[in-house]
């Protein structure tokens, strides 16, 4: 393709549908780092769609899909990659803003694919693809991609709707945060309709915690902090003092987040000498400026960044930050 093709609106214009028309061709759906359940829902939603349509479809990106996320149809085809293989007609990216996230794989699905396709609701993305459809307005990615295969007549299979569903239902945090929206209940009705189960991916997602976790949970949560005027609350976490699976499996910014007078609730994750940080907001502060101020970047009510540790001075930096934004917000 020559010139990019930018789409910004919620329905998926003819250029967006355009990569998947034709009668198939061999497509790989490309994840990021870590990939949560928007990007892995939402690749493995499009892929088993286009597989109904004759296509080949590969699944895979930098890491593998985490254990959390076992329960997803289609999952167990999603591998961790070297290589793209090729040569390829599209190559697909759901909720990637920055292509540095797949770690130089988008350098060999330039080499190799006929198509780039960027689909992500952020706005700080960097338009890479060939074909960009970046809506804003969506409260997850999963919400595009259900517009996506609506518009290309794809029947939802129970399959489909639940990576749909569950894409949906993390990135809203349970259709609790503020970017939820009627078109997001829209969606997940029709998705339940086609076979989703709320209750089995509520369960999924929360119920399946280790015997151990709870006590660990409870030694990380002596260390939430709230400040003295109550508008922070914040959450340091040394290396070492809870396992990695306990962290990786709690979403613990939801603690601090939790606190009724809280404006941005921040986690701060020691890590090999650096420091993962993400900040979550209500509504009246956009973390994504505080984030950008790092590096990071994300959405206006949950945005993450790196900082070099230690980790008291990482601390100090960020909360100094958030300060600055809390104090600046009209409503507080
Ligand atoms: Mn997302």
């Amino acid at each position: 393709m020559s010139a990019p093709i930018e789409h910004t609106s919620p329905v998926p214009s003819p250029a967006v549908l355009e990569p998947f028309g034709g009668g198939g061709g061999r497509a790989v759906m490309l994840g990021h780092v870590h990939p949560d359940a928007d990007v892995l829902g939402t690749l493995l939603a499009l892929g088993l769609a286009l597989e109904g349509r004759g296509w080949n479809v590969a699944y895979g990106g930098p890491h593998p899909a985490p254990d959390l996320l076992a329960f997803l149809p289609g999952v167990d085809r999603y591998r961790r990659l070297d290589t793209l293989g090729g040569p390829l007609d599209v190559v697909v990216l759901t909720d990637c803003p920055n292509p540095l996230r797949t770690e130089g794989l988008i350098d060999q699905a330039r080499r190799t694919a006929k198509v780039i396709v960027n689909i992500d609701h952020h706005p700080d993305n960097r338009r890479y693809g060939d074909v960009n459809w970046i809506d804003t307005s969506a409260a997850a990615t999963g919400e595009m991609v259900y517009e996506l295969l609506r518009a290309l007549g794809v029947p939802l299979t129970p399959a489909i709707a639940t990576n749909l569903f569950t894409a949906i239902h993390t990135d809203t945090g349970s259709f609790r945060y503020s970017n939820v929206t009627s078109r997001t209940f829209t969606i997940a009705a029709a998705l339940v309709g086609a076979g989703a189960r709320p209750e089995v991916v509520s369960e999924s997602l929360y119920e399946r915690r280790a015997p151990d976790a709870l006590r660990w949970l409870g030694e990380a949560l002596t260390r939430v902090e709230v400040s003295e005027d109550g508008r922070l609350g914040w959450l340091a976490l040394p290396a070492g003092v809870v396992p990695e699976r306990i962290v990786e499996s709690e979403e613990l910014v939801n603690y601090p987040r939790s606190v009724a007078s809280v404006r941005v609730a921040c986690l701060l994750r020691e890590r090999d000498g650096t420091v993962k940080v993400s900040l979550r907001g209500k509504g009246d502060v956009d973390v994504q400026k505080i984030a950008a101020q790092f590096g990071g970047g994300g959405h206006v009510n949950a945005a993450g960044c790196t900082v070099p540790g230690p980790l008291p001075e990482a601390t100090r930096q960020v909360l100094a930050a958030v300060r600055r934004a809390v104090d600046r917000s009209p409503s507080s």
